[in-house]
């Protein structure tokens, strides 16, 4: 007990559950607590109530009732970003989902949930699998969800009608961080692009035959995009955008992501042009590129 409160580890031991179990009570908002210097505290009181309430033995299941929100406010999106958070790492996807529903019908546009909710969650839930308060089962189990957001998303909000080019997107061979590629696709796509999208883990040679594949279309690709998550795959990233260059040299080569610091050592991975961090960097430039062509 530190000043009246119980640490997360005493809670626990109180309800006889596992330490990440008292977590995910906390994280989905149904033990209240509170954070002090980055350690968890529960009132007594608050444990005594959540005791009374909680149903039988504490099975350590998620437990997400209905979706909280529906009044048509237009919220905070940061105060959504933890319930998101909850529910994803709850494994909840229609919980996951109609939160977004509920935030896109304040007026949120889709392509801010996911550059302001889905993926500053996802990046959260990183910070805390770090910080060992989240296993890799938690993690996984939420990328599985986000995977079905961003799909739902995509194919809820997809646009008919004459493309304004083709873009490849992929992630180089060895990186598995598939969400951003899909979260750039959906982004591209919302703005009439047309999108060859690979995913996860791609060999420079199949990029090189999406590229060629696509070289009937309107003038070919508009680009080749890239995005690197994890830190210490620059050989691979560099394979990738020299095997574009050296097949298609007519196609530039876009690189941004997590693991690409900034704009010269894109370059020097021999990118045209870096896209940064966020995905509606991306955009702007395939609309540049697009006006240029133009
Ligand atoms: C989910 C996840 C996984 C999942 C991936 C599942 C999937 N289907 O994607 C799995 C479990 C496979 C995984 C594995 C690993 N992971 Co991981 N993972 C994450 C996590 C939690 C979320 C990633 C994510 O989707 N983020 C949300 C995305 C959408 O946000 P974003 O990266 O900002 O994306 C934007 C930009 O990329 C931008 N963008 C900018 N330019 C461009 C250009 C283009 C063309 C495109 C398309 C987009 C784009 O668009 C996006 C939207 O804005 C992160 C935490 C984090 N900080 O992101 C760790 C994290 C990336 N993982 C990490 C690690 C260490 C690993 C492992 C090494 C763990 C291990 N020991 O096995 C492995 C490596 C696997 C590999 N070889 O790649 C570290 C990386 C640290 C580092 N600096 O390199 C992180 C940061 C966690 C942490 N805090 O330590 N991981």
């Amino acid at each position: 007990m530190t000043n009246g409160y119980l640490t997360l580890t005493e809670a626990a031991q109180e309800l006889g559950v596992h330490y990440m179990t008292a977590y995910r009570y906390v994280r989905t908002g149904r033990l209240p607590a509170r954070q002090v210097g980055g350690e968890w505290q529960i009132e007594p009181a608050d444990l005594a109530r959540f005791r009374e309430q909680a149903p039988g033995p504490f099975r350590g299941a998620p437990v997400l009732g209905a979706p909280v929100l529906g009044a048509p406010v237009r919220p905070g999106l940061k105060a959504r970003r933890g319930q998101l958070e909850a529910r994803l790492v709850a494994g909840d996807e229609p919980g996951s989902w109609a939160l977004i529903e509920a935030v896109l019908a304040t007026g949120t546009k889709p392509d801010e949930s996911l550059l302001e909710l889905v993926a500053p969650a996802m990046r959260s839930i990183g910070a805390h699998w770090q910080r060992g308060e989240l296993s890799i089962a938690d993690e996984h189990r939420a990328s599985a969800v986000s995977a079905r957001l961003i799909a739902r998303l995509g194919s809820r909000f997809g646009r008919r009608g004459v493309k304004r080019g083709t873009v490849v997107l992929a992630a180089p061979a060895g990186e598995l961080h598939g969400l951003p590629v899909s979260i750039g696709a959906n982004l591209l796509r919302w703005r009439g692009f047309n999108v060859v999208e690979l995913g996860a883990d791609t060999p420079p040679e199949a990029l090189v035959e999406a590229v060629a594949n696509e070289a009937g279309s309107d003038g070919g690709p508009l680009a080749v995009g890239i995005v690197s998550t994890l830190t210490g795959q620059q050989p691979s990233v560099e394979s990738s955008v020299s095997e574009v260059h050296r097949a298609h040299p007519g196609v530039p080569v876009l690189l941004g992501g997590a693991a690409v610091v900034d704009a010269s050592q894109a370059r020097r991975l021999g990118a045209d042009v870096y896209t940064g961090k966020r995905g509606d960097v991306l955009v702007d430039t395939l609309e540049a590129i697009t006006e240029r062509r133009h």
